[in-house]
């Protein structure tokens, strides 16, 4: 279970004020001592990710947070890891206590996740305490409360039932290649296995997508470039698919017969995770570059080897060479993300295969509110490589677009 990428877990974010017992939910979601409890105000000062499994929806990741009067930080910054929090959340809790007054705060954090189209489940925690308030509160902020007792284990049951029925089906997108393919059918997948590489290792999206073809009972063969070609003679038919890692898109194209559809990992990433059509249409921005122009390289993860090669040199120099002049580059990592967004001609975003779908679909909002183009590494270093139409034969629709920007 704990194997399960971070990004593919249904997100669960807690909110309430200091005190409410949003830590103590957690425990007794969990039915394990995993968040820190305790009588004083402000225990929990920033957001904690803990992985848990709750039958029958799987995988979890509970956001424990910091609570909405939480005054020890900067307002600015108090928001800003709201905000960070509710851009990768699928269902909030928010957690009440009879003692909760005045309920502007709770109002707020509503509004808020209204506007995002979250789901919402509200939680009148600590009802062995006092008289209940439900109703009084339910009428005041316009939500149904569920009642629980986090320290003695009550309602968490029902909790947990709203929980299921409120989860969003699709927090993550069906598959990978699953519609591509039908049993039975071979996929051979190409990865450079150069300096680069990491050691010893496949990468997650690689690893992501040969048990997604496993899933729908096809068969995954995985090659270096070089054992393309022999491998395609051994076989006495073609492939259904050849997926290839973009870096070495020109290699893989020339071998590949023209009837075998071709993409690549990081294609296919951009619509599992994003959006392949708003990634298609901003390769038109690519074409619109001009010497001096800004660009902005995004990179999800930190930590990576290959990608951190491929968004520092690569895609740079591909990109200067394509406009025949210098461009400037600046760069980001992980769940940094600059909001200066305006300020850039063009947006190039890895793979994303360490964010979940609802944090990038946040980033591609984003960048559409701002009109601003952008592509990521696949549909990049196709469009420049002048193969990006034949990579999406398996996507009409994505297809389509770019047909029609021609
Ligand atoms: N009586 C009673 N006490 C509870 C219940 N749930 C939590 N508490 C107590 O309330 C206090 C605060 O609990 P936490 O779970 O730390 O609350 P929190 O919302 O995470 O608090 P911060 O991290 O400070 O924002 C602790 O003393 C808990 O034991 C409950 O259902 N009933
Ligand atoms: S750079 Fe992006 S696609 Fe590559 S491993 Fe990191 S998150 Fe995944
Ligand atoms: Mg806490």
């Amino acid at each position: 279970m704990q194997a399960t990428p971070k990004a593919n877990r249904l997100h669960l974010a807690i909110f309430g004020r200091r005190n409410v017992g949003k830590s103590s939910l957690i425990n007794a979601l969990t039915g394990q001592e995993v968040a820190l409890v305790s009588e004083i105000p402000g225990t929990t000062t920033d957001p904690v990710f803990k992985a848990i499994e709750i039958p029958p929806l799987g995988p979890c990741m509970l956001i424990d947070t910091a609570g909405l009067d939480d005054t020890s930080k900067l307002g600015a910054l108090r928001i800003k890891k709201t905000r960070e929090v509710l851009d990768q959340t699928h269902l909030v809790l928010l957690v009440l206590d009879n003692a909760t007054e005045n309920l502007e705060l709770e109002q707020e954090l509503k509004a808020e996740i209204a506007a995002r189209n979250i789901p919402l489940i509200g939680v009148l925690n600590k009802i062995d305490q006092g008289t209940s308030t439900r109703e009084e509160k339910e009428k005041q902020l316009g939500l149904p409360l569920i009642e629980v007792s986090a320290l003695y284990g009550r309602g968490i049951d029902q909790l947990k039932e709203q929980i299921i029925r409120q989860a969003p089906a699709d927090f993550e997108a069906p598959t990978i290649v699953g519609d591509l393919i039908k049993p039975g059918d071979l996929c051979l997948l190409v990865v450079p296995l150069d300096q680069a590489a990491p050691r010893g290792r496949l990468i997650l999206p690689q690893v992501q997508t040969i048990r997604d073809i496993l899933d729908h009972q096809a068969v995954a063969i995985m090659v270096g470039v070089n054992e393309l070609h022999p491998t395609l003679d051994q076989l006495k038919n073609n492939p259904r698919l050849v997926i290839t890692d973009s870096q070495v898109f020109p290699a893989v194209a020339k071998v590949t017969p023209d009837v075998v559809w071709l993409t690549s990992f990081s294609i296919l990433f951009a619509r599992f995770k994003g959006d392949l059509v708003e990634l298609v249409k901003g390769a038109r921005g690519i074409k619109k570059l001009k010497p001096g122009d800004r660009v902005l390289i995004a990179v999800a993860c930190t930590h990576h080897r290959q990608e951190d090669d491929i968004g520092r040199v690569k895609i740079p120099r591909f990109l200067e060479q394509y406009i025949g002049g210098t461009l400037n580059f600046q760069w980001s990592s992980g769940a940094d993300y600059p909001a200066n967004l305006e300020d850039f001609q063009l947006i190039v975003h890895c793979g994303a295969c360490m964010l979940n779908r609802r944090q990038m679909q946040q980033r591609l909002q984003q960048v559409r509110e701002k009109g601003i183009p952008i592509v990521n590494y696949g549909v990049l270093l196709a469009y420049v490589h002048g193969i990006l139409e034949r990579t999406l034969q398996p996507f009409p629709q994505a297809l389509a677009v770019l047909l029609s920007a021609n």
